[in-house]
This record gives structure tokens, C-alpha cells and sequence, in this order.
């Protein structure tokens, strides 16, 4: 039994819109020019490093875009190079929303529950339906037909629905979830994180609390987790105002450690967290590291990973070197008897300026062997696979990408292409609406 990380490709329409109100890096970057092919590679370069360190790595292709969901939502029916004329003239903010590539972050693809866990004893998965903002409202279909391609075996898999698009079932997959466990083949204490329950509305111009408690607890129910070990605990306004959007801004569970920020729940996490034997909460002080380092530079927004040795490591941004506090306290912690032992950061610029950092590229799937086995397509990756990927982005990626060039035609074509080529190399077959 191990843990497989499925990144989202980013995908060649990567563009900084702003779409995501909260998100304080996609604000700060809105309009900006893009880089897809960078932006593709240093994902690749993040799975290469999972690879070397023996951790099982898989991959998640990106969706069609423009959305072919959201164009039909809008009524169009008829050229999609027209549409995105008419859209680029009479409202820009949906043309960035139909192009997104925000899809590229799994974290948010789905909320898994492993076999260990389940009453069926399946690996149970139930896609996020990403309600909270439009550009991610287009992606819980298609993210549901990926993982029902690839999850089809359904000895081993249920694909749940994504929950109703809804205000009171707000979700955003496993971002706002942890599994502990002494290894991935014991039964695991789940903790769900929340940001407000289904009925409270949240006052104009605060940031979005965008999982609802009764989502959360709706998954849990449907995957069949046993109630004793599963645990729902609400984030902080504090951290969600200070702009952690999803609670894997400000925490991370791997095996029996939560790596948290002081501030990223109210009160102690550990008097909720009884269920879980030998538990080890590694507590970031706020006075360490402000909310706002945090955030800024994503320190636990890193993969916090078991390596086949039994060392703990951490894939941080590159940006917890450059930020003094961050820097200073991870120094401190790996000389420390915290079961953290290294720290190995990744260059992933191009997904943090849209506050994605190495946490949020990732979907964690612990399967069996058999499970692993019977997995769809070839989405399980080496470093071979790897270098062929890397030459596919090479191949149809644009350099650059400027809010002016969301509308060109041949961009449409271009996609089109790489996507065509992509379902051959990863033998998903014709998952794309313009394939079939
Ligand atoms: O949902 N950014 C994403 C970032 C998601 C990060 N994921 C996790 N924390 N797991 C979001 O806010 C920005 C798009 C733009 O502005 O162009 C965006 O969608």
C-alpha cells in the first residue's frame, strides 16, 4: 500500500485573471503575463524530484478550454473562435473564466478516501464541485469523467458525484482535508476543515469561506468513514481573512504529524485530534512566522511526504528560503527533534503568482497493489514518462501568454492539438468534447 501523488498538468491556456477573490496572489497578479510552458515544466520538474525520492507519482490531464460547459452555459452553440469575440468584447472576466487552467490544481479535484478507511473497503472519491467561484464551477464534470476513466474499475473504485452546485454544499476537495495514519495500510483519523457552516452567509466584502461543514460531513457519510475517526474542525477567520482560502495554506498532515500555523484554527487542534494515536503537532508560533509570511511565501502549502527510508520530508516552494522568517524556522526545525527531517523546495513560480504552491498541484490517492493495478489509462509516471511529457509541453506550449491573447483563434487550434496528443500518451481515449 502507498501513496500515489496525481499532479494536475498545467495546461497551455495558464493565464493570471484574478479570478479568485481571497486568493491574495491571484489578486496580485491579475493581467499579468503568463509563461504555460514554464509554468507546465516546473510541474513536471516538481513530479521528477517525487520520482527520485521514491514516492509514486501520477498525473491528471488538463481540462478543455475553453470550457466547453461554460460556453454552452452562456448559450453559445455555434463558432467557439466567435465566442470568444463576443465574450472578449461585451464581458473580458468570462473569457478568463472559460480559458482558465485552473484545473491544474488537483488538491481541489476531489476529496479520496482509501480502501482502509471505507465500510465497502473501495477507495471512495467524490470530485469537488467548486462552487465558491465561477472559473472552477466549469471543472466538477469533466474532473468526474477524468476520474471515472482512470478510477473505472469498480471492484476497487466508486466516483461519486460532485455534491449539488450550491451554496450550502460548498467544496473544495481534499485542500480542506487530512488523512493520519501510522502507515498508509492502517485505518486512518480523517479531519475535515471547514470554513463556515451551510447556513451562515458571509457579510459583503469579507473573503469567501468557500467549504461548507455540511459538505464535508455529506463526503465523509457517502465514502462511509466510521464517525469515531473522523473529525470536522473549523479554520480560523483569522487565516482565512489573512487570505488562506483553503486550509492547505496554513496546514498539512502526513502519517501522524500536522504541520500547522498557530493561528490556522481556534484553539488547540490536538485536544480535537484524540483519535489519533501517536499523534505529533508541529505548531508554527505566529510570532516565528507571521499569517502573512505565511501565506506569502506557502510554507505549508509544501508535500509533506513518507519516503520509502521512513524519513519525513518536506517539498517547500523556493520561496521559504528567500523570506527570512521562513527560512529561519524551517532551519530550526530540522535541527530540532520535530519529525520533519529535510526540506527540498521546488521552483513552482509560475503556479504560486495564482496561489497554487506544491500542495495544491498534488491529489493524494493511497491504493493497494491490486488497486494500483487496476487503475485506467497510463497516468502513472517515471522519469522516462516524464521526458516525454516535458517534450509534449516543448512541442505546443506557448512561451507567453497576455490577457490580449485569450481570445486568438488559433490558440483554440492549439490546444485543441496538444490535448489530441496528450489522451494518446497517457491512452485515456477520447475524453475531450471535441473529440467525441
Ligand atoms: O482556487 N487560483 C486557485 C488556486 C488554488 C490553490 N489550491 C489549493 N490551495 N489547494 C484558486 O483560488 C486563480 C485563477 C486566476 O486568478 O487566474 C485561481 O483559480
Amino acid at each position: 500500500m502507498g501513496e500515489i501523488n496525481f499532479d494536475g498538468i498545467v495546461g497551455p491556456t495558464h493565464n493570471f485573471a484574478g479570478l479568485s477573490p481571497g486568493n491574495v496572489a491571484s489578486q496580485k497578479h491579475a493581467k499579468q503575463v503568463s509563461h504555460p510552458r514554464a509554468a507546465a515544466l516546473q510541474g513536471i520538474e516538481k513530479m521528477r524530484l517525487l520520482v527520485r525520492l521514491g514516492v509514486g507519482q501520477g498525473v491528471l490531464p488538463p481540462h478543455e478550454r475553453p470550457s466547453p460547459l461554460g460556453l454552452r452555459a452562456l448559450g453559445f452553440t455555434g463558432s467557439v473562435p466567435d465566442a470568444l469575440a463576443a465574450l472578449d468584447r461585451d464581458r473580458p472576466w468570462l473569457l478568463s473564466a472559460v480559458m482558465s487552467s485552473s484545473a491544474m490544481w488537483a488538491a481541489n479535484a476531489a476529496t479520496v478516501s482509501p480502501s482502509p478507511d471505507t465500510a465497502d473497503g473501495r477507495v471512495h472519491l467524490t470530485p469537488a464541485n467548486l462552487s465558491s467561484t465561477l472559473h472552477r464551477s466549469f471543472e466538477g464534470p469533466f474532473t468526474t469523467r477524468v476520474l471515472r476513466t482512470i478510477f473505472a474499475a469498480d471492484e476497487h473504485f466508486v466516483v461519486h458525484d460532485p455534491l449539488p452546485m450550491h451554496a450550502s454544499f460548498a467544496d473544495e476537495g481534499a485542500a480542506n482535508h487530512g488523512r493520519f495514519a501510522a502507515s498508509h495500510d492502517r485505518p486512518g483519523v480523517h479531519l475535515f476543515v471547514y470554513g463556515r457552516d451551510e447556513t451562515t452567509v458571509v457579510a459583503p466584502g469579507a473573503f469567501p469561506r468557500r467549504q461548507t461543514l455540511l459538505a464535508s460531513q455529506a463526503i465523509a457519510a457517502s465514502h462511509g468513514l466510521d464517525p469515531a475517526r473522523t473529525v470536522f474542525v473549523q479554520q480560523s477567520a483569522t487565516a482565512i481573512d489573512a487570505g488562506a482560502f483553503h486550509n492547505d495554506v496554513v496546514s498539512v498532515v502526513n502519517g501522524r504529524v500536522l504541520f500547522t500555523h498557530e493561528l490556522a484554527f481556534d484553539g488547540s487542534i490536538a485536544d480535537r485530534l484524540g483519535a489519533v494515536d501517536g499523534l505529533r503537532v508541529v505548531e508554527v508560533p505566529a510570532d516565528a512566522v507571521s499569517l502573512d509570511d505565511a501565506v506569502r511565501s506557502y510554507l505549508f502549502n509544501s508535500q509533506l511526504v513518507t519516503l520509502p527510508d521512513g524519513s519525513i520530508v518536506l517539498i517547500a516552494p523556493t520561496d521559504v528560503v528567500e523570506l527570512d522568517s521562513t527560512r529561519r524556522h524551517l532551519d530550526e526545525l530540522i535541527a530540532s527533534d520535530a519529525p520533519i527531517d529535510a526540506v527540498h523546495t521546488v521552483a513552482v513560480r509560475e503556479s504560486m503568482s495564482n496561489g497554487g504552491g506544491p500542495a495544491c498541484l498534488r491529489l493524494r490517492v493511497v491504493l493497494s497493489d491490486a488497486e494500483r493495478a487496476a487503475l485506467g489509462g497510463r497516468v502513472l509516471v517515471d522519469e522516462a514518462a516524464l521526458d516525454r511529457l516535458a517534450d509534449w509541453v516543448r512541442s505546443h506550449y506557448r512561451e507567453d501568454l497576455a490577457p490580449d491573447d485569450l481570445a486568438d483563434p488559433s490558440l483554440v487550434d492549439e490546444v485543441r492539438r496538444a490535448l489530441d496528443e496528450l489522451t494518446t500518451l497517457l491512452d485515456l481515449g477520447s475524453i475531450y468534447d471535441f473529440q467525441r
